[in-house]
């Protein structure tokens, strides 16, 4: 029986935000660089607090409604409360230390299989993007979840720019290194720094995306300022934080997590709640900042219908976390 399966991206835009949104983000857009320059005394503050975010101008940024969750936003008081970031500690509760990093300069390094390798400026790369907003889910792979709205840019369309060669068959994406203002990276005994990889197909795939705001904003350094991977169908440890290096290459990277427990953690990590963690089942998830309530998990957390013909040639991968 052939059964015809609305997917996601077919229902009509309906709440899309206005373009008044749009000519907003443009105009400040064209102010960014004068900007910067203007916050840039702050930089030495009274109270050791953190300078302005030099990009606050650019948020928000319209809704792309094709993404579209059936489930409540989580708070913003939770998102940006209760994280992991291994480099400022093991507890969920290190967004306070997370302030410690500092994010100008920030230089980004794109090397590898590429056309040219070359350094570039945190600030130049998102002149060159085109910002979004999108709500997507987000699913830890110790069985909790949030559904967050993330801004920035479709991965493909910052890939594209690296000028990748066509001998790239991975996309290796590594955290910054500093064990001076992160703690965590002076405990020996971890890989650091944190690596991540996808297959370029996973790369190219419209889902992922490279997230440098978060509910408006700029993204709070505790969710991976100035720049994170987002890639929902997959656990949450995939979505390397802090990037500091894209690097194109021909072998599958070993990741950090894979390079701390293999057995646990493998390269793929698609969300499946039938393949359970060794140490735990993943049939469900507490939704965070909901008092507990738990949900079935969905194959690809929900996105079976962007991403599964990723995977019909590589059955017999370890696909699942
Ligand atoms: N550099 C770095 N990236 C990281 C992590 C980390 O410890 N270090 N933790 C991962 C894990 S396990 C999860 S669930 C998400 C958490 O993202 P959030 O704090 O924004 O919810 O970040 C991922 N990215
Ligand atoms: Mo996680």
């Amino acid at each position: 029986m052939f059964v015809h399966r609305r997917r996601g991206w077919e229902i009509p835009e309906r709440e899309a935000t206005p373009e008044s949104q749009w000519t907003r983000r443009h105009a400040l857009g064209a102010g960014l660089a004068a900007g910067a320059s203007v916050l840039a005394p702050s930089l030495v503050s009274a109270q050791g607090a953190p300078p302005p975010d030099p990009t606050e101008g650019l948020y928000p940024v319209m809704r792309n409604m094709r993404y579209r969750v059936d489930r409540d936003l989580t708070a913003e008081s939770e998102a940006t409360t209760y994280n992991n970031f291994y480099e400022f500690g093991t507890s969920k509760s290190i967004w306070r230390a997370a302030q410690a990093l500092p994010l100008r300069p920030w230089e980004v390094r794109i090397d590898g299989l590429v056309e040219r390798p070359r350094t570039v400026g945190f600030d130049d790369i998102l002149k060159a993007m085109t910002l979004e907003e999108r709500v997507y889910r987000f699913r830890c792979v110790e069985a909790w979840a949030m559904t967050v709205p993330w801004s920035g840019f479709p991965l493909r369309q910052f890939v594209e720019w690296c000028e990748p060669k066509s001998d790239a068959k991975y996309l290796v994406m590594q955290t910054f290194q500093n064990p001076r203002v992160a703690p965590g990276q002076r405990a020996t005994w971890y890989p650091w720094p944190y690596t991540e990889g996808l297959a370029m197909d996973e790369a190219m795939n419209e889902l992922s995306f490279i997230a440098t705001g978060l509910y408006g904003k700029p993204i709070p350094r505790q969710n991976g300022a100035p720049l994170r991977l987002v890639v929902p169908w997959k656990y949450g440890f995939k979505a390397v934080k802090s990037i500091v290096r894209f690097a194109f290459v021909a072998e599958r990277p070993k990741t950090f997590w894979e390079g701390l427990q293999a057995s646990e953690y493998g390269f793929w990590a698609n969300v499946n709640p039938r393949v359970a963690h060794p140490r735990w089942s993943q049939a469900s998830e507490e939704l965070i900042g909901t008092g507990g309530r738990r949900v079935p998990t969905q194959l690809f957390n929900g996105y079976g219908d962007f991403v599964a013909d990723l995977y019909t040639n590589r059955q017999n991968e370890r696909l699942w976390a």
